[in-house]
């Protein structure tokens, strides 16, 4: 098989099912023999689990001498919670390395140097798009020091997320609320304001189809922002999960907290102020909307005042992906940075 054709299987076993979320990236492996066979693969199941290229290794055994190593990620170099992959590929023979993705991870990155001193030959660069996009969050924090933010939000093909007298619920259908818990698990935090808490005492947790809370060890950090108390019957304050109540309305100061806490990607389900404070200092990476076919022409609009005054200054999105879900449209965009 070609080098590239090895990279996408290495990508697709590093996104197999299953895989717990955690701190760590996904992380796929083929060995090749010099006439390009498969000889091993191998993939990381999760932190404190073997990294992707000794699980190939292992699987591989002598037959690694002389072999091509396709990883999605560059070769770690460090000993962590294992031993690092670099001098694993040099002590069994592996004469090539192709790489997608440079390690952003200070900790861990370096190996693509320590296999060249070796006289390994490296190569970099293949396919890292598609690497990035499958760890984006954990590759967004590494580079930024701060979590990956998708902001969610249901709301009126006006724009609306609460009618005139103030009811919100069933803004959207039932498959895109189903489709809210499966985008929520995917995540490690869900933060709304006090507001939200006050006005509609949501109790955030991820629900399975049948709409029962899926196990407290599957459930996300509940993260409630802003300066006012919580009243101890918050639904929200429950044993269903951990919650933590950040007095602040500093976006940055949240964020760089929730990041101390290794939280790498935010879903941000707040109201129209929060989301705003959100927009205006530059925080939402991702935008995921479900729009249903209804108008309501007056009530909450789903952001508040940003700031704006004329239409050139717009805050630009571009769409990654459009789906209908049971009538209602789902669009996922992200901020054009300019
Ligand atoms: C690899 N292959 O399969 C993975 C890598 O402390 P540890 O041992 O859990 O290492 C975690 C770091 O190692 C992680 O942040 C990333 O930089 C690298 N992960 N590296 O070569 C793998 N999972
Ligand atoms: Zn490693």
């Amino acid at each position: 098989m070609s080098i590239e054709h090895a990279m996408r299987r290495a990508l697709d076993l590093a996104a197999t099912p299953g895989v717990p979320h955690g701190p760590n990236p996904r992380v796929g492996c083929v060995l090749l023999d010099p006439h390009g066979s498969e000889i091993a693969e191998g993939f990381h199941r999760g932190a404190g689990t073997p990294h992707a290229e000794a699980a190939a290794l292992t699987e591989a055994g002598d037959a690694a001498r002389g072999a091509t190593a396709v990883v999605t990620l560059e070769p770690c170099n460090h000993t962590g919670r294992t031993g690092p992959c670099a001098k694993a590929l040099i002590e069994a023979g592996v004469s090539r390395v192709v790489f997608a993705q440079p390690d952003p991870n200070p900790l861990a990155a370096g190996g693509a140097e320590t296999l060249r001193s070796a006289g390994v030959a490296v190569e970099m660069g293949l396919l890292e798009h598609e690497a990035r996009e499958l760890n984006r969050a954990w590759t967004f924090a590494m580079e930024h020091g701060r979590p990956f933010v998708t902001w969610k939000f249901a709301a009126t093909l006006d724009g609306r997320s609460a009618a005139a007298d103030g009811s919100s619920r069933w803004v959207s259908s039932v498959a895109a609320r189903r489709d809210t818990h499966r985008l929520r698990a995917e995540c490690d935090a869900i933060l709304v304001g006090t507001g939200t808490v006050l006005v509609d005492d949501p109790e955030l947790t991820v629900r399975d189809e049948l709409d029962q809370p899926l196990p407290r060890e599957r459930q996300l950090l509940r993260v409630v922002m802003g300066e006012r108390d919580l009243p101890a019957s918050a639904r929200v304050l429950n044993d269903r999960a951990d919650t933590v109540h950040l007095a602040t309305r500093d976006v940055a100061e949240a964020l760089s907290t929730l990041h101390a806490r290794g939280i790498q990607h935010v879903f941000l389900e707040g109201g129209p102020s929060l989301a705003a404070a959100f927009l205006a200092t530059g925080s939402v990476d991702e935008v995921v909307a479900y729009v249903a076919p209804k108008l309501l022409g007056a009530g909450r609009s789903v952001v508040g005042d940003l700031g704006i005054e004329s239409i050139t200054d717009a805050l630009d999105l571009h769409v990654l992906d459009i789906t209908v879900l049971d009538g209602d449209v789902r669009i996922t965009a992200r901020p054009v940075l300019r």
